[in-house]
């Protein structure tokens, strides 16, 4: 077969076109799971799975899945591609969408080449992969391999007192297919590395062969009101100030890891939150990821540690919620192998790495041999409008995505 290429115009059109969908009042990116907005993003691109012919199949935790079927092996095993489309708060336009809209091209590419694949070629956007609106985040595709069942994912309250069961029902995506119902050959997702390195390397292709532990948090802590003017410091049991130490000692011990440990605190508020009262009440949340299983399980304990002397020391109350906790995982060493062939016969250089940011992969991977291509991200910047990624990258990586899409299913 000679060497195919994607349509480049037809992904970029659409990246643009998926990129404008959901903008709030003030013109952020915000499509958050089981939103409107979410709702838009979904009906364009099973618009777009129906242009290209696939079968369209929706299961019950709203997980989009096209499907290309051909003639000989209907009922085998397909290779799977996809990613989200559901985004952070005041995101960029390529985290999860680039994954999901080059896994279509790829099918339309091979479609209209009037490839034969030994076997079905899918595409998936799985639901709630950000975990902003509902945890954990990678929801879909947990529930998808058989880590969460749907009916608890379906339950979910949200941080704004939603359920997300109801929002799917609401927007038209709880879809009629049991979840699982496709088991994967095997899963390759394409994605924006959302890091520095492969800019900073100059490598083009990320063929990402592991990806880091991710534990999630949402703390609250209980002291006192009172009056910001006529309470001695000696006598406050003050809420904000323990916060800010958590806040403090994570960094800490974070810098200090001889491991790759990232932790961060993106969430909080205080009650009664006013200027001139001790806060009563805090409220954060904890994001602690590490490379290595015992690393993150010695960075969950020395919080927990801190956590403790924090509430004798400061006379507060102190409760945990865990919101998500996810292992390291291993990919495919062969379809990696594969990843860095494709690169080197397009001429590319390729760099095996792992993955700081959760993605889907992490829980197909529990189902099926599962790896990721990543492009470089200008700046290392991502979940973040300022995200991006140069044409000729996006193209090179859908590439790459073509042609082991092209060597998993050849007869
Ligand atoms: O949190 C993550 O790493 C992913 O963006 N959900
Ligand atoms: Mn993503
Ligand atoms: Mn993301």
């Amino acid at each position: 077969m000679t060497r195919l290429s994607i349509d480049a115009e037809r992904l970029l059109g659409r990246l643009r076109e998926l990129g404008q969908i959901g903008r709030d009042a003030d013109g952020r990116l915000v499509r958050l799971a089981g939103s409107d907005a979410d709702k838009a993003g979904r009906d364009a691109f099973v618009a777009w799975l129906r242009t290209a012919g696939l079968e369209v199949a929706i299961d019950r935790i709203g997980n989009i899945f096209g499907i290309w079927k051909n003639g000989a092996n209907a009922d085998a095993a397909p290779v799977l591609l996809g990613s989200h489309i559901d985004t952070v708060i005041d995101a960029g336009i390529y985290d999860g969408c680039y994954g999901v809209l080059s896994g279509l091209e790829v099918i339309e590419t091979l479609k209209e080449a009037g490839y034969d694949p030994a076997r079905p070629i899918a595409v998936a956007a799985f639901t709630n992969e950000e975990g902003v609106r509902y945890a954990p985040d990678m929801m879909g595709s947990l529930v998808h391999a058989g880590g969460l069942s749907v009916d608890e994912a379906l339950a979910t309250i949200g941080t704004d007192g939603t359920v997300l069961g109801a929002e799917l029902e609401r927007i038209g995506y709880a879809g009629p297919q049991e979840s699982g119902f496709l088991k994967p050959h095997a899963y390759i997702e394409l994605h924006v590395e959302q890091g520095p390195v492969l800019e900073r390397e100059g490598v083009p292709v990320g063929a990402v062969e592991n990806l880091q532990g991710i534990s999630w948090q949402r703390i609250t802590i209980d002291g006192e009101a009172n009056h910001a003017g006529t309470t001695p410091m000696s006598m406050r049991r003050d809420a904000g100030h323990a916060a800010a130490c958590v806040v403090t000692f994570l960094r800490g011990r974070a810098r200090a890891s001889n491991t790759p440990t990232v932790a961060t605190v993106g969430a909080m508020s205080f009650e009664p939150n006013a200027i001139n009262v001790i806060p009563s009440r805090a409220v954060f949340t904890v994001d602690l990821r590490d490379p290595d299983e015992q690393r993150l399980r010695e960075e969950e304990a020395a919080l927990a540690a801190c956590l403790e002397q924090l509430a004798a020391a400061e006379q507060v109350a102190i409760s945990v919620e865990r919101l998500a906790r996810f292992e390291p995982v291993i990919f495919d060493a062969s379809i990696v192998a594969m990843v860095e062939d494709a690169a080197q016969k397009r001429g590319l250089t390729s760099k095996r790495m792992t993955s700081g940011a959760g993605h889907d992969a992490q829980m197909i991977a529990r189902i099926a041999p599962s790896a990721m291509i990543f492009v470089p991200s200008i700046g290392g910047i991502s979940h973040n409008p300022r995200e991006y990624t140069p044409e000729h990258d996006l193209v090179a990586g859908a590439n790459i995505l073509l042609d082991v899409v092209a060597r998993l299913t050849a007869r």
